[in-house]
């Protein structure tokens, strides 16, 4: 091999391995699975955790996640969770080793129907349409008012009383509830 032919092959190595770093710490859509509904309460005492994979697959540690909650109509406390920062409608956490941002919601109000959208590294990588509260009315606390609507949601099968997303607004929920009132209101 002549000298040129090793220096030009040398240097096509060295930028196959700088672009494959890059890509390597490139959040991927389609190698990520967000779980399809938020529950959460003003105490935060649900975490929804969001995982950011590669194209390859693998978790990205220090991967930038952010929640848009757009124009959904939950009302989000002052006061988030350590490691969480808020601005306006907006939650945003760094992802750890695993490649997890976990994220404590404090807030209040159903949303089903509206969308928060997740990006990471500025990446879309989830639209979430499910977004329930153990407080309904958003004023930030978990009171009797609230058990009230979540009765009648049981009663009408309305989801937004339903916590695990199976479709059910059961005994399983009203565990939640209790729990989520135990938990208080905004921190
Ligand atoms: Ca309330
Ligand atoms: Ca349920």
């Amino acid at each position: 091999m002549s000298k040129y032919m090793r220096t030009a092959l040398l240097v096509a190595v060295g930028v196959l391995c700088v672009a494959s770093a890059a890509f390597a710490s490139v959040p991927d859509p389609t190698q990520i699975s967000c779980q399809q509904f938020m529950a959460y309460g003003p105490s935060g005492f649900i975490s929804y955790v969001v995982n950011v994979k590669n194209q390859f697959g693998a978790n990205i540690a220090g991967s930038n996640v952010l929640i848009d909650f757009g124009t959904a109509p939950i009302t989000l406390c002052t006061n988030q969770a350590a490691g969480v920062t808020r601005s306006g409608q907006t939650l945003s956490a760094v992802t750890n080793a695993s490649g997890n941002a976990t994220f404590p919601i404090r807030g209040a109000k159903c949303a089903n129907g509206s969308t928060a959208k997740i990006y990471a590294d500025g990446v879309l990588i989830c639209s979430i349409t499910k977004m329930r509260s153990v407080d309904f009315d958003g004023n930030l606390l978990v009171n009797a008012l609230d058990l009230g609507t979540w009765a009648a949601d049981q009663a009408t099968s309305n989801l937004c009383g339903d916590y695990n997303n199976d479709n059910l607004v059961n005994a399983l929920d009203l565990g939640t509830w209790a729990a989520g009132q135990a938990a208080g209101g905004c921190p």
